[in-house]
């Protein structure tokens, strides 16, 4: 008989997938070379992937079949992911639970590359069908903790959003700070932001682990706005629906719009022939956050690789390393930051606390 999903159980085995990944584009750090960094934690995230007692299906990964070797999407992964290799009978393989996963092996490759902070490795999973399965395309996003929820509105102006924030928090517009990517397509947002009496925390790279500093009081950041990938969308939303958050979010694929290289946007009805094929009928639809993680369990994951507002980096000493890692699920009221020590040496190695 098949078990059921039991988070508890699974988001230690996820926080082994994690701190792999991190410790792996760790060792990389600063070398100058991003996708390097992001093939070995690729790499170090898949290997222990399959230790995983679970029947997991990728549905944010690497890319599709043909582009990515590993974590692509659609690939089985854990442990009762083929019946046919390892140990088990084909009735335990039948007995793990179905999950999707999304995976960020490196968020912020570039920040790896150069050592900058924020760098995270990132997982969440749910039952299935409990994240939607976005395209790598880009989207545009704002998300706000707990207390600003249901005070935002994605199509509503940049000050009004900010006004109700300030309200919400019971501050003025001009004591929030507000992270926005820093890119060419940010020039009107950032002018409006800054309009409205607002604080900047620019970004080289790395929404997600912004969104998610957003919905922790304390980390002195209250909004994160702009657009950025719709895959780390997804992942946002996962953790956000774990500490109470929310995002609005809209996919984007107008190139005038998004100010990138052309090599990067495919035109417009390619991609929205792909997005009907995908399921989206509705390409302006405005998701919230039930509706880019809308299971009813899920699994949050991340490791800080470079240091960072949430989460520090992977250290490394004589005998080991350690790391430090958020995880958190929706079906306990357990929010875990983790400190590991990874011990390599003998008996006489020293634990400092
Ligand atoms: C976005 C953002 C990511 O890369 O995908 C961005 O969501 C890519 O944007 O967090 P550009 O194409 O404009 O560089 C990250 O910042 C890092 O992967």
């Amino acid at each position: 008989m098949r078990h059921e999903l039991r988070t508890e159980h699974l988001s230690l085995d996820f926080l082994r997938v994690c701190e792999a990944a991190a410790i792996a584009a760790a060792r990389t750090m600063g070398q100058g070379d991003r996708k390097y960094s992001d093939h070995v934690a690729v790499e170090a995230m898949r290997e222990v992937m399959d230790t995983v007692p679970m029947c997991g299906r990728v549905v944010i990964g690497e890319g599709e079949r043909d582009e990515a070797p590993m974590l692509y999407i659609g690939e089985e992964v854990g442990e009762g992911a083929s019946k046919n290799s390892g140990n088990h009978s084909a009735e335990i393989h039948d007995s793990f639970p179905e999950v999707d996963i999304a995976v960020d092996p490196l968020e912020g490759t570039n920040l790896c590359a150069v050592g900058a902070n924020n760098a995270i490795s990132v997982l969440a999973a749910s039952e299935r069908n409990g994240l939607l399965n976005a395209p790598d395309i880009y989207m545009d996003k704002i998300v706000v903790g707990p207390s600003s929820r249901g005070a935002i509105d994605i199509d509503a102006p940049v000050k009004d959003n900010l006004k109700a924030i300030a309200r919400k928090l019971g501050r003025d517009i001009e004591d929030l700070a507000v992270m926005v990517l820093e890119r060419p397509r940010h020039q009107k947002l950032i002018q409006d932001i800054r309009n409205a009496g607002a604080r900047i925390r620019l970004l080289g790279d790395g929404d997600l682990s912004a969104g998610i500093s957003a919905a922790v009081a304390g980390t002195n950041i209250h909004a994160l706005m702009g657009i950025g990938g719709a895959p780390e969308g997804v992942l946002t939303a996962a953790a956000l629906k774990c500490l109470n958050g929310e995002i609005q979010a809209r996919l984007v694929f107008d190139q005038d719009r998004l100010m990138v290289d052309a090599s990067k946007v495919p035109p417009k009805e390619k991609v929205i022939n792909r997005l009907r094929e995908m399921g989206i009928n509705d390409p302006n639809k405005i998701y919230d956050t039930n509706d880019l993680a809308p299971g009813k369990k899920i699994i949050f994951a991340a490791t800080g690789v470079t240091d960072g507002a949430l989460l520090r980096g992977v250290r490394f000493f004589g005998a080991g390393k350690r790391t430090h890692s958020l995880v958190m699920n929706t079906d306990s009221r357990h929010i875990r930051f983790i400190d590991t020590v990874h011990v390599e040496g003998g008996p006489d190695v020293i634990i400092r606390f």
